[in-house]
């Protein structure tokens, strides 16, 4: 189906699975679907953007886990179709933006053609956009000035006066499993991530932009999840580095790249990370590698998940508070099963009529600096506070079969 021309893409997994794609799909009802795909494959950009638009309603026709999941892979198709097209009229952008909504929302058989495809328009529109190659720019650093005493004053009451959590340097992993593994005990671990390529290159605004600055991103927009203004967005790397540096974002419209796998999908950021080694104590899986970036002010409210979690702190500084899972009872989770592994107290705003034994409650909290990791154990609670541009990765590991995502 594809050349081996400049300007066309390769999809060699697409071109060999299409038909049988194509059955599938319709044994799932998509005739419509299919004659669109067919038409697309055969250049026509209309029926590709058609059939985009049909698998996206699939996917948007009800709860996320209740799709079938052929649909993500009907999406990823027709997301390539429309790629193509774009591309082979120097479309480079347009292009790029369907590739990641197939890597965001598509499913994982056309997986290979994506990151292939994203390799040649990036390097396209690099080639387009970076004519200098960026030497002896001036380094482009987040954040500069850092007041403590100033930064204390927007922490929840009775922050940095209980117990802080312990730190150690070059901790073993017989130690790590030892002493904070099998106890269920955190520690933050201070000298685990010098050697990570991040270190030096996500300080560095220009890099970013350069790298990844025309790549489609999921952001969080509004205080916080649990806020009812909460919203979604889907914008580019740059517009992103953009809304940070404006610094103009109020808790109602701060911009989050939270919990998003960022590093499945953009693979030149993958290359800047590594797994510490801790992640494989107790024979465990890892389950899911998430990106957390975003301007000072963001707070994850206080809530638990069900893994190990390794939060290993790349950029800047964040203030974490530590609550142990035998408090579960006492922090007033939602009822909601959706909200269960949430507190409905709001740390920067305590109701002490409604919540009056939250301010009673023994918890640990850290400053957690850069090139830091914090070791918080499955189900202890965290409420997480950046402080100023913050760029974390947490790794999330468990070795139960097949336990699930908060
Ligand atoms: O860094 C954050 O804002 C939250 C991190 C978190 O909740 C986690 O790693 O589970």
């Amino acid at each position: 189906m594809s050349t081996n021309s400049a300007a066309t893409l390769e999809t060699p997994i697409l071109d060999s699975n299409h038909y049988s794609l194509l059955q599938r799909i319709t044994e799932e009802g998509g005739y419509a679907f299919a004659s669109m795909a067919i038409r697309a494959a055969a250049g026509d950009t209309r029926a590709a953007e058609a059939a985009k638009e049909m698998a996206w309603e699939q996917l948007h026709s009800g709860p996320w886990h209740s799709v079938v999941p052929v649909w993500r892979d009907a999406y990823a198709m027709a997301c390539l179709h429309v790629a193509k097209h774009h591309f082979s009229s120097g479309e480079f952008k347009p292009a790029l933006r369907a590739l990641d909504m197939a890597l965001i929302m598509g499913g994982l058989t056309l997986r290979d053609d994506l990151n292939l495809c994203i390799g040649k328009v990036s390097a396209a529109l690099r080639g387009n956009e970076f004519s200098d190659n960026g030497e002896g720019q001036q380094k482009d650093e987040w954040y500069k000035d850092f007041n403590l005493a100033e930064v204390v004053k927007s922490l929840p009451v009775k922050s940095l006066t209980c117990k802080t959590v312990g730190k150690k340097c070059g901790l073993s992993l017989e130690g790590f499993l030892r002493e904070h593994f099998v106890s269920g005990s955190p520690v933050i671990i201070s000298d685990s991530m010098n050697h990570w390529p991040a270190k030096d290159r996500w300080n560095d605004v220009n890099y970013l932009k350069k790298v990844v600055g025309f790549r489609t991103v999921p952001v969080e927009v509004g205080k916080n999840y649990l806020s009812p203004d909460w919203k979604q967005e889907l914008i580019t790397f740059s517009e992103f580095l953009e809304r940070i540096q404006s610094g103009d974002g109020s808790s109602a419209d701060m911009t989050y790249l939270a919990q998003h796998q960022l590093f499945d999908q953009i693979q030149e950021l993958k290359q800047d990370i590594v797994t510490p080694d801790y992640c494989f104590a107790g024979g465990g899986e890892i389950r899911s590698v998430n990106a957390w970036f975003g301007p000072p002010g963001t707070v994850t409210p206080l809530h638990h998940d069900p893994h190990h979690n390794i939060l290993a702190q790349v950029v800047g500084k964040k203030y974490i508070r530590l609550y142990p899972a035998s408090l579960s009872e006492e922090l007033y989770p939602h009822s909601e099963s959706m909200l269960s592994n949430s507190s409905q107290v709001d740390l920067d705003n305590i109701d002490e009529t409604e919540f009056p034994k939250i301010l009673d409650l023994e918890f640990l909290d850290c400053i957690l600096e850069e090139g830091e990791m914090l070791y918080i154990p499955p189900k202890w609670w965290h409420y997480v506070r950046s402080l100023t541009t913050s760029f974390s990765v947490s790794f999330w590991w468990s070795n139960e079969g097949n336990s699930s995502e908060s």
